[in-house]
């Protein structure tokens, strides 16, 4: 047992058996100036209204759809049962296609609604669904595509889009990691028929945990915010088989708060990014994310692939780099079509997912957090160059 409550607590996070303080985890959640939340906490305990939409709800909905650039946003609870909800305002039922290079909770969104996944393989490039992959795996069961900006990296929408259309699907994104980002000038949680925004610890944009439903319309809003409220109307009338998925006002004044310091967290997101980049390009055998140039992204992870020509194995890599107090990650290592649930489906066999194979063995997640100092970056940077260098054979004397 650790003597000091926090740390034991850490080492719960990062699975390590003991945490140096001095340890880099891949993520670490922003926070304001804790007197700057108090006011907050005042009104709260002044009003005593806790939860069921109430003052900062409000706001922090109003708030957020001015600075995301979207119409409609109703808050969560936490993305996953915003993704439940999602596919209960629109009653998908059937098959849904979708990535096995995401975080569980894409897939387990689909089995609690009793809707069959049926995984498509992803663009090595972006680590996206592959729209040239969708078409085949269409059958007369499939109602909808749920796709997931990985990464924070757009989609190919406009594709995905002409698909939907097409055989007219519904697209759900999955939008968990896309706080911010824009591409053509908009908002990339406008695209599809809803979007799935994620205020977990470990975003780009935290609410303690939280999440959100976006959508083009006020009568969907008003579905949405029916279902998330058990279906209740008014005091007496209930039309929907809906659940609790309301964010309380606790996690709604951080979220007003957070959105005061939103631009600095990505500017030093920005800044950091780049430092990698500095320090890492040229390594053979690394490749450094590519964000589209056409797209405004939120730099909300850093994933490098290890490849067959860097001298040490990725999972070697990831174990030195984890000795050495660097906790990384294997984002998303194994797929979600790997796991128990899943790997009985046919669209699950390794055979029909090459590129989500390939990258689920090759990609580690760096360090990257506005909590990080250049010094912090040149450690990350310094073990995984002394790690390769110690790895390469010795030159033979001449
Ligand atoms: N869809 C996608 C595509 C997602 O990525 C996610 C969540 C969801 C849906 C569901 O969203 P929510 O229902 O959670 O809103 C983490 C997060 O728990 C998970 O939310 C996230 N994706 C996923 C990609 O990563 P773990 O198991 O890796 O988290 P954990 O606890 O190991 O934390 C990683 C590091 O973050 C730790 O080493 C330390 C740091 N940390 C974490 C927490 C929770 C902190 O410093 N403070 C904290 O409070 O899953």
């Amino acid at each position: 047992m650790h003597a000091d409550p926090i740390l034991a607590q850490l080492t719960r996070f990062t699975g390590a058996q003991r945490v140096d303080p001095q340890a880099l985890t891949v993520t670490q959640p922003y926070l304001p100036p804790l007197q700057e939340f108090l006011p907050y906490l005042e009104k709260i305990w002044g009003s005593k209204a806790l939860t069921n939409s109430g003052p900062f709800h409000k706001e922090l909905e109003t708030a957020l759809a001015r600075y995301l650039g979207v119409p409609y946003i109703s808050l969560f609870t936490n993305a996953t049962i915003a993704l439940v909800t999602a596919l209960q305002a629109l009653r998908i039922t059937g098959e849904v296609i979708t990535t096995p290079y995401s975080f569980v909770a894409t897939a387990h969104s689909l089995l609690w609604n009793g809707i069959k996944p049926v995984f498509v393989d992803i663009d090595p490039d972006s680590f996206n669904l592959d729209p040239a992959k969708i078409e085949a795996a269409i059958t007369p069961q499939t109602t909808a595509i749920m796709p997931v900006h990985c990464y924070g990296r757009p989609c190919d929408t406009a594709a995905i889009q002409q698909i939907a259309d097409n055989y007219n699907l519904r697209v759900i994104y999955d939008a968990a990691h896309a706080f911010g980002v824009r591409q053509h000038g908009d908002s990339v949680l406008n695209a599809g028929d809803l979007s799935i925004l994620s205020f977990h610890a470990t975003k780009v944009f935290n609410t303690f945990e939280g999440g959100a439903i976006i959508c083009q319309d006020a009568r969907t809003k008003q579905h949405i915010d029916h279902l998330k409220n058990f279906g209740f109307v008014d005091e007496v009338t209930v039309v929907a088989t809906g659940i609790n998925g309301k964010m309380s006002e606790f996690n709604a004044a951080l979220g007003l708060l957070q959105l005061q310091h939103i631009d600095e967290v990505l500017a030093k997101r920005q800044a950091i990014d780049a430092m990698y980049r500095k320090r890492l390009s040229g390594i053979a055998g690394i490749t450094l994310p590519q964000w589209p140039e056409q797209a405004d992204v939120n730099w909300s992870y850093f994933p490098i692939r290890v490849g067959a020509d860097f001298p040490l194995p990725r999972d070697v890599l990831y174990q030195q780099l984890k000795a050495s107090g660097i906790l990384a990650r294997r984002y998303f290592h194994p797929l979600i079509s790997e796991f128990p649930m899943y790997r009985c489906l046919p669209s699950a066999q390794a055979g029909g997912l090459p590129h989500a194979h390939q990258a689920s063995r090759e990609v580690i997640c760096l360090p990257q957090h506005p909590g990080l100092s250049e010094a912090d970056v040149e450690r990350v940077c310094q073990a995984l160059r002394q790690a390769a260098d110690a790895a390469r054979p010795l030159p033979l004397a001449a």
